[in-house]
C-alpha cells in the first residue's frame, strides 16, 4: 500500500480523497493556488504545496509542475479526483513514466473513451447496444448530409471529442442539415482543436441512467448498480438519484451486465462510469464511459455501503478487487444535490466572494461533501460548486422529505447559491412522481427566477447571524410585507441561501 499520495485536485473532491487516506493510514500531499490559502483541503493535508498563479492553466492543470512536486515530496501516486487532469492521457502517463501510480485507468484506455467515435465503434463491435446514427470515416460535408437523411430527423450532431453538449446540434430538419454541421465542425475545431463529428438519432424523452464500475489491475470487474442523472442544466448535472425510478430488476441486470461488458472490452481498470441513455420504451444505449471517479459518487457509496476512493487506492496498488458481483446488494434510496455559488435569479452566473456564515445541516443519514469554509474565497477561476448534499433513507419519498428538511436548513452567506432553485425542483410535482428526463428543467424551469415573498426559516437565522456580528439587521435585510412566504434579500456583502434583490 503507498504510504503517501498527492492530490491533484481542489475542493470537496480533494477533501473526499484527503479523508480516504487518513483513514488508510497514507500521509498526503495538497497543491493548492494563490487563491486556495485558506480552502479546507489545504488545511487538511500532511504537506502543502503552493502552485502560485491561480489560473487553472498555470495551477491545476499544470502537467510538469504537479508531477515535478510528487516527485519532490516522494509521493508514490496521485490522485486526480474529477475534472481538471482527470482524464487527461497525457498526465497519465507523464506519472507512470517518472514511477508515479496515476489513480485511474491506463493513458490508453482514457484516450480511447475520450474520443466518443472510437468508443462507440468499440461497444458496438463488442454488443452493446448503441444510439442509432453515423460514426463513420467520411467527413465531408456532403457525405455526412447523405448519412443524415437516412437517419431521419430530429438528429443530434456531435463531436466526436466532445461532451458536454460542446460542439452539439439539434437538427429538425433537413434544410439546415448542412449549416448545423458545419457550424457543429466550426465549435468542435474551436473546443477541442478537432472537427470530427458524428450523427445520432434524436432519442424522444430520454433518461441520462449511468452505471457505476470498479475493476482491479488482474480481470475482476464489478457493477454498482446505476444512478440516474437526467435532472441537468445545460448539460450540468444538479441532481443525482439511486435507485432510478424507472429501472427494474431485469432492465438492471442486461444494463449491469452491459456495463461490465464495456470495462471488459477495453481492459478498463479502477473506478469509471458507463453512462447510457434510456428512451421513453426501457430501450438502452451506450454512450460513453466515464474515465474517472464521478461528482455523484457518493449516491453509490450510500446504496451499497462501498467506499468507492478506498478502492481505488487499493486497486491502484495492485490489490485484488474483494468484492464479488452477488455479494453486492442495493440498499434503500440516496438522492444528491450539487450546491453550487451560483444566482438563479440572475441567469444562475456564478457568483463570488468570501465565505461568511456556514451552516450546513447534519442529522441521520445526511452526508455533507464540501469544500468550503467561513473566510475561504470564491473566485471566477474555478468552477462553483461549493459542496454536495447527499440523503439517504429507506425508500425516495422519505430521501426527497429528508433533502428538503436539510434544503430548508442549508445556510451559506457570501455568495448566492442555487440552494432554493434546488427545494423547488425536489418539490415539483412531476419531480416527486419520478416522471423525469433530460429536458426536466428546460420543460419546467425554463425562465425561472426566483419569486421574492417574504422571510422563511433560513432567512430568520441569517438574520441572527448578522446580529451576532453586531451590524444592524435592518441595514441588510429587507423583505417586502405583501409578500408573506419566501425568500429574503440582502443589501451589502452578505446573502443568504438562495438570491439577490
Ligand atoms: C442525446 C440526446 C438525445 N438523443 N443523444 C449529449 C451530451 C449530454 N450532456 C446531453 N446529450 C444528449 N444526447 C441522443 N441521441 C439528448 C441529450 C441531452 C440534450 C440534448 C439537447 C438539449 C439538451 C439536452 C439536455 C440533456 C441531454
Amino acid at each position: 500500500m503507498f504510504k503517501k499520495i498527492l492530490i491533484a485536485n481542489r475542493g470537496e473532491i480533494a477533501v473526499r480523497i484527503i479523508k480516504a487516506c487518513q483513514e488508510m493510514s497514507i500521509k498526503t500531499v495538497a497543491i493548492y493556488s494563490n487563491v486556495d490559502n485558506d480552502a479546507p483541503h489545504v488545511h487538511l493535508a500532511d504537506e502543502t504545496i503552493n502552485l502560485g498563479d491561480p489560473t487553472p492553466i498555470e495551477s491545476y492543470l499544470n502537467i510538469p509542475k504537479i508531477v515535478k512536486i510528487a516527485q519532490e515530496t516522494h509521493a508514490e501516486a496521485i490522485h486526480p479526483g474529477y475534472g481538471f487532469l482527470a482524464e487527461n492521457p497525457d498526465f497519465a502517463k507523464s506519472c507512470n513514466d517518472v514511477g508515479i501510480k496515476f489513480i485511474g485507468p491506463s493513458p490508453n484506455v482514457i484516450a480511447l473513451m475520450g474520443d466518443k467515435i472510437e468508443a462507440k465503434k468499440t461497444m458496438e463491435k463488442a454488443g452493446v447496444p448503441v444510439i442509432p446514427g453515423y460514426h463513420g470515416e467520411k467527413q465531408d460535408g456532403s457525405s455526412l448530409v447523405k448519412e443524415g437523411k437516412k437517419i431521419g430527423f430530429p438528429l443530434l450532431v456531435k463531436a466526436a471529442l466532445g461532451g458536454g453538449g460542446k460542439g452539439m446540434r439539434i437538427v429538425y430538419s433537413e434544410n439546415v442539415l448542412e449549416e448545423s454541421i458545419e457550424s457543429a465542425k466550426r465549435e468542435s475545431k474551436s473546443a477541442f482543436g478537432d472537427d470530427t463529428i458524428f450523427l445520432e438519432k434524436y432519442l424522444d424523452k430520454p433518461r441520462h441512467i449511468e452505471f457505476q464500475i470498479l475493476a482491479d489491475e488482474h480481470g475482476n470487474t464489478v457493477h454498482l448498480f446505476e444512478r440516474e442523472c437526467s435532472i441537468q442544466r445545460r448539460h450540468q448535472k444538479i441532481i443525482e438519484e439511486t435507485p432510478s425510478p424507472v429501472m427494474n430488476i431485469e432492465l438492471r441486470k442486461k444494463m449491469g451486465s452491459a456495463a461490465v461488458t464495456v470495462a471488459k472490452t477495453v481492459g478498463y481498470s479502477n473506478a469509471g462510469t458507463v453512462e447510457f441513455m434510456v428512451d421513453g420504451n426501457l430501450n438502452f444505449y451506450f454512450m460513453e464511459m466515464n474515465t474517472r471517479l464521478q461528482v455523484e459518487h457518493p449516491i453509490t457509496e450510500m446504496t451499497t455501503g462501498v467506499d468507492l476512493v478506498k478502492w481505488q487506492i487499493r486497486i491502484a496498488s495492485g490489490l485484488d478487487l474483494a468484492l464479488k458481483q452477488n455479494d453486492l446488494i442495493q440498499r434503500g434510496h440516496a438522492i444528491e444535490c450539487r450546491i453550487y455559488a451560483e444566482d438563479p435569479s440572475n441567469g444562475f452566473l456564478p457568483s463570488v466572494g468570501t465565505l461568511g456564515k456556514v451552516e450546513i445541516p447534519t442529522g441521520p443519514n445526511i452526508r455533507d461533501d464540501s469544500g468550503i469554509t467561513t473566510g475561504m474565497k470564491i473566485t471566477p477561476y474555478y468552477d462553483p460548486m461549493l459542496a454536495k448534499l447527499v440523503t439517504y433513507s429507506e425508500n425516495r419519498q422519505e430521501s426527497i422529505n429528508k433533502m428538503i428538511w436539510a434544503l430548508s436548513r442549508y445556510i451559506v452567506l457570501g455568495v448566492t447559491t442555487n440552494v432554493t432553485f434546488l427545494k423547488k425542483v425536489i418539490e415539483h410535482e412531476e419531480f416527486k412522481k419520478g416522471n423525469i428526463t433530460t429536458h426536466f428543467i428546460e420543460n419546467y424551469f425554463k425562465d425561472w427566477t426566483i419569486k421574492k415573498k417574504g422571510l422563511p426559516i433560513d432567512a430568520i437565522i441569517a438574520l441572527a447571524v448578522y446580529d451576532s456580528m453586531h451590524l444592524k439587521t435592518e441595514e441588510i435585510v429587507r423583505y417586502k410585507e405583501e409578500d408573506p412566504h419566501s425568500p429574503w434579500k440582502h443589501v451589502g456583502r452578505w446573502r443568504v441561501g438562495g438570491e439577490e434583490e
